[in-house]
């Protein structure tokens, strides 16, 4: 790519893209502590070897996880680069127990829910790993007294949401609600520079992606669908399956591949694994404008409103075909629908 089109993140936030976007400066500012957050992240994996910063920290989380050194370090980093922007009014994260305060002196109109580092227990094993992100504007009129109602957000109502993904090359794909853009690290200049515009999912997919080792628990609806793309009935190639037990290397392959995701509620757990805020809500938003789908068995992801920040709900997405016929197995199966 020749230097006079190698357009920056920056430069793109700044430029006439966005003709209708009246917080400009803000989400720039705003991108350029997430973009710092997942650089500092970036490098810390990369160097997790010669730094000793492999395996755990000695603590667990508020869902009873081991943490690993990489997640407090990754934790750190998007709560020190998110403040410093003077952009954020309060923060949630997937590895803090409550809502997370910003000084009057920093507060700012946006609020950031963030899962710093996930699919870290993949991170010994050199399996790629990311970062998800949303972004609301505040709703408290006040300075920076948040209330729940701040945090506890429709995905619809999302300004912008995104990921950052480690893998053989370390990328930041985002949206605003105006199409979904892909940004890959050159590291010969530390910047994140624009690699895939409006990426838009197939229409259709043949690749199925969930952990089949719960198979057992899964609800009928589920059982019967998984069986029938195995099968090749109907004249149809079976689908491959592809899991990577990383769910941003998991959609991120879904999105430029096709087919469908899904880690459904269970008899194990009735809610799924995942949670809304910072894995769902953003994940969803990024595939619906996508051009795909993300529903949670009955209704689209992006219309629920979670109860708690750290709240669990089912969620399958992908290519809009799966979907759908996901939904008519759903609907046929699982009389509660
Ligand atoms: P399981 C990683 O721990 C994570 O939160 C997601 O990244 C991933 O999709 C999911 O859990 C994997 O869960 O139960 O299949 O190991």
């Amino acid at each position: 790519m020749s230097s006079n089109n190698l357009i920056t993140l920056h430069r793109w936030l700044l430029s006439d893209t966005h003709k209708n976007m009246e917080n400009k400066l803000e989400m720039a500012n705003l991108f350029s502590g997430i973009a710092l957050a997942c650089k500092i992240t970036n490098n810390a994996i990369k160097r997790a070897g010669f730094e000793s910063n492999f395996g755990l920290a000695g603590i667990t989380n508020v869902h009873s996880e081991d943490v690993k050194k990489l997640d407090v370090i990754a934790n750190d980093a998007f709560k020190m680069a998110l403040k410093s922007t003077r952009e954020v009014f309060c923060m949630v994260s997937e590895e803090e127990d409550s809502i997370i305060p910003v000084s009057q002196s920093q507060a700012g109109n946006y609020v950031v829910a963030f899962d710093p580092l996930d699919g870290s227990s993949n991170l010994d094993c050199n399996v790629s790993v990311g970062s998800i992100f949303s972004i609301w504007s505040k709703v408290s009129k006040d300075g920076h007294n948040y209330s729940n109602e701040d945090v506890l957000r429709k995905g619809r109502d999302m300004t912008a949401a995104g990921y950052a993904l480690y893998g053989s090359a370390t990328m930041l794909v985002l949206t605003f609600g105006q199409g979904v853009y892909g940004f890959t690290l050159d590291n010969h200049i530390g910047e994140f520079v624009l690699t895939h515009v409006e990426m838009r999912i197939r229409t259709k997919g043949s690749i199925y992606s969930i952990n089949e080792g719960n198979s057992i628990y899964w609800d009928k609806g589920t059982q019967e669908y998984v069986k029938a793309i195995k099968s090749g009935a109907d004249g149809r190639a079976p689908y491959s399956s592809r899991y990577i037990g990383s769910m941003v290397s998991d959609i991120h392959r879904t999105l430029l591949y096709g087919g469908i995701f899904m880690y459904p509620g269970d008899t194990k757990s009735p809610n799924g694994k995942l949670r809304y805020l910072y894995e769902v809500a953003p994940l969803s938003f990024i595939m619906e404008q996508a051009a795909g789908k993300a529903t949670n068995g009955s209704s689209p992801c992006l219309d629920m409103v979670p109860k708690s920040i750290h709240e669990r709900v089912p969620v399958f997405m992908g290519s809009p075909a799966c979907i759908e016929e996901l939904l008519t197995y759903q609907k046929k199966f699982n009389h509660n629908l």
